[in-house]
């Protein structure tokens, strides 16, 4: 009986996870390190993949201050017309947000 009570809590984690976040994410990755904090609210393209070692630049060109927080690390804020780039040396999938705008703002960088 434990056991089963601990199956159904894990399954209804693993649902919660899925229903919240990852469902903005849409269409194929573009091989490209430039990502643009387009206007408005959307990170441009959301997905991209890239080869370990290479470095990721996010470009604000939005009227509004964002910010790039890889899920595990620190929230860095991006001002209008900056710039922000991270090296990714791990080959895996890193999920993304805008922590000012999460519910509209989220990406994806696939490390081959
Ligand atoms: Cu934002």
């Amino acid at each position: 009986m434990p056991r089963l009570l601990l199956s159904a809590a894990a399954l209804a984690a693993v649902l919660v996870a899925a229903g919240c976040g990852g469902s903005g994410i849409s269409g194929p990755a573009e091989k490209t390190t430039k990502v643009t904090m387009a206007k408005s609210y959307r990170f441009d393209p959301e997905r991209i993949e890239i080869k370990a070692g290479q470095t990721v630049t996010w470009t604000n060109e939005d009227n509004f201050t964002h910010t790039v927080k890889v899920d595990g690390q620190d929230d860095h804020k991006v001002d209008r017309g900056e710039s922000f780039s991270i090296t990714f040396d791990k080959p895996g999938t890193y999920h993304y947000v805008c922590t000012l705008h999460s519910m509209d703002m989220e990406g994806e960088v696939i490390v081959d």
